[in-house]
Order: C-alpha cells, then sequence, then structure tokens
C-alpha cells in the first residue's frame, strides 16, 4: 500500500476533532503547532553531526552561526511554534526555571491551554548518536481566561491532562499521543516532511520480559528494587527477562510499549525523589501509558494522582506493562511497608 493511502497527523487531528464536543479547532491547531516544531527539531537533531564533522570556529558553526546546545534550541523551537499561533497562554519547560507566560498583547492570553515540555530529553545522547525525544504535557489553565497565567495553571494532577504525547527522533521519527482516547503513533516520511499513521491504537502487552533500569545504581536503590532485579535475574524457565536500557527514556517507553517491558527510575540514597521530572516527564508518559492498557507509579501510588507542589520536581517511576509495575510495587511494598 503506497504512503499516500495511510492517513497523515494533520488528517488525524482534524478527524478526531469531532471527539471533543464544542471543539473550537484550538486543541487541533496546538498539535499542529507541536507537529511542525518537530520537523524542524528533526532535522536539526538529524545535521547535529554534520555539524560537528564540517566543523564550528569556537562556538560557533562554519556559517559564523551562534552553536547552540541541541536542547537550548529545541526548547527554543517548540516554545517559538507554540506562542506564534497564540494557541497557550503559558508554556513551563525543563529548560526554563520559571514558567513563560506568553505575550498577553496578543489574544494568547485568550486561549485555554498550557503546555509543558521536555524539548530534548536525553540530549546527552546525541553525541554518541543514539536516539532522544521530546515529551510535551497539556492541560487546560484553571485561571480566568485573559487574565495572566499563573503558576497553579501549570501545578494540576496529571489525570486533568487534556493531550500528552512524544517524539522519538530515532532510526525514524516519530511523534506518539493521546487525547484520552488510546494511543497512535505517526512515522515522519522526511522526503515529504509528512507525518504517517504508522501504529494506531498502540496497546502495551499485559506482561513482557525486558526490564529498564540503570543498574549501575544498584548499591543506591531501594531494597525492593533490589529484590525484584534479583527477581528478573533468577533462573526459571518461565522468566526470560532481558535487560535492555537506552539512557533516553522516550526510547525505552517506546520500545517497552511496542515489545513489552518495565521502565524504573527508582529513588536513590543519592536522589531520594529520583531523577525524572514529574509534570513534563512522568505524568505524560503516564498517561500514554494507561492509555495504552499499561500502570504507571512512583512505587506506590499512581502517577496521575501526584499533588504537584513544585515545577521541576522529582518523582520515583515505575512505567510499563500492567503486571511487571504490579510485580515490581509487589517487591516494593514488601520491602517498604510504612511507605
Ligand atoms: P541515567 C535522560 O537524561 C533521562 O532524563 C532519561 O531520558 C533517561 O532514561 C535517564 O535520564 C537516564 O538517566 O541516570 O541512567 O543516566
Amino acid at each position: 500500500m503506497s504512503e499516500q493511502s495511510f492517513q497523515t497527523l494533520g488528517e488525524f487531528i482534524i478527524d478526531k476533532q469531532e471527539d471533543f464536543l464544542y471543539s473550537t479547532g484550538e486543541l487541533s491547531r496546538l498539535l499542529s503547532a507541536i507537529r511542525l516544531a518537530s520537523k524542524v527539531v528533526n532535522r536539526q537533531v538529524n545535521k547535529a553531526g554534520i555539524a560537528d564533522i564540517i566543523g564550528k570556529v569556537g562556538n560557533q558553526n562554519i556559517q559564523g552561526e551562534e552553536q547552540q546546545k541541541l536542547d537550548v534550541l529545541a526548547n527554543e523551537i517548540f516554545i517559538e511554534a507554540l506562542s506564534q499561533r497564540e494557541v497557550v497562554c503559558g508554556i513551563a519547560s525543563e529548560e526554563n526555571d520559571d514558567f513563560i507566560e506568553i505575550n498577553t498583547h496578543s489574544n494568547a492570553h485568550l486561549s485555554k491551554y498550557v503546555v509543558l515540555i521536555d524539548p530534548l530529553d536525553g540530549s546527552s545522547n546525541i553525541d554518541v548518536n543514539v536516539s532522544v525525544g521530546t515529551i510535551f504535557s497539556i492541560y487546560r489553565r484553571v485561571s480566568e481566561p485573559g487574565t495572566p497565567v499563573v503558576l497553579e495553571d501549570f501545578l494540576q494532577k496529571g489525570v486533568n491532562q487534556i493531550a500528552a504525547g512524544y517524539v522519538v527522533y530515532g532510526s525514524s521519527t516519530m511523534i506518539v499521543y493521546t487525547t484520552g482516547n488510546g494511543v497512535n503513533g505517526f512515522t515522519l516520511d522526511p522526503s515529504l516532511g509528512t507525518y504517517y499513521l504508522s501504529h494506531p491504537n498502540m496497546q502495551f502487552s499485559r506482561t513482557g520480559n525486558i526490564y529498564s533500569i540503570n543498574e549501575g545504581n544498584y548499591v543506591h536503590f531501594p531494597q525492593g528494587v533490589k529484590d525484584y532485579i534479583k527477581f528478573c535475574q533468577k533462573e526459571e524457565e518461565d522468566r526470560p527477562y532481558t535487560s535492555r536500557y537506552i539512557g533516553s527514556l522516550v526510547s525505552d517507553f517506546h520500545r517497552n510499549m511496542i515489545k513489552g517491558g518495565i521502565y524504573i527510575y527508582p529513588s536513590t540514597s543519592q536522589s531520594p525523589t529520583g531523577k525524572l521530572r514529574l509534570l513534563y516527564e512522568c505524568n505524560p508518559m503516564a498517561f500514554l501509558a494507561e492509555q495504552a492498557g499499561g500502570k504507571c507509579t512512583d512505587g506506590f501510588q499512581r502517577i496521575m494522582e501526584i499533588e504537584p507542589t513544585e515545577l521541576h520536581q522529582r518523582v520515583p517511576f515505575f512505567c510499563g506493562s500492567y503486571d511487571m509495575v504490579e510485580k515490581a510495587e509487589e517487591f516494593m511494598k514488601n520491602a517498604h511497608p510504612q511507605s
């Protein structure tokens, strides 16, 4: 079947607009802004190596342009795309200490959405040509439209998300997102600059045999995580586990959703609340996981029920195939009954 017979992301967004009663098209325009930004970032990510090969003077590239870290550049690209379309009233990003109020002199302040984003997660992998990703989370503002956006608009529980998704810049570039009606994946045809529906209704298998965790931190893990890892490694014929850890959350999550598996970034003695950020990493991935039939907790409670207290707060993260997360939780509850 030719690509042209597959539905494009643009067509899909419009088709699904009917899923929202009284939809104004604003969310569609927001998702289209993310689609455009992802194509620009994809181009930058793919030529990063070339920039190194053709050399740069000091911290400038051969064109004399200021050589920017790709995650800073990706951040600017997404903020620009979202701001220009006046579809969001505020943005929070891993790259910015505080949230960004979109120009209140335009109509942006009338928009009802805020976006939280990790513009280029795993960016340290760029230098070694390993895939990286963008993660986004969309909420309705809770403050009055027309007034300046406030911190409370961003400090919302994950259950309030309107949409969430990621872009994975890998062997192919894909957008995977949900608006609460399942998870769908779109693959970019770079020759046309068009995303096509390649993975409709993505689902985690109930269980799997892949566990993703940085075992280099083993000695610092909670006892329950150590016990779960030993359970996975125990020699029994019905448990053929394999360890896969890319060091890029989006890539590990994406593989586990397709093949079945669990990703764990737990608390450690050095990082008592873990490493991953609740608002723009854990909540969006949790929304996707649950929409795909998986499970996502901090080892004890549902990630999307955690009441946020600050913009960049971290939480422990157990996410993937439902039965695998349940099993890991069992070890956590047995080892830490007081939690
Ligand atoms: P570590 C990347 O920095 C990231 O946020 C995730 O994408 C990735 O899974 C994790 O951190 C890797 O962290 O400590 O194992 O290198």
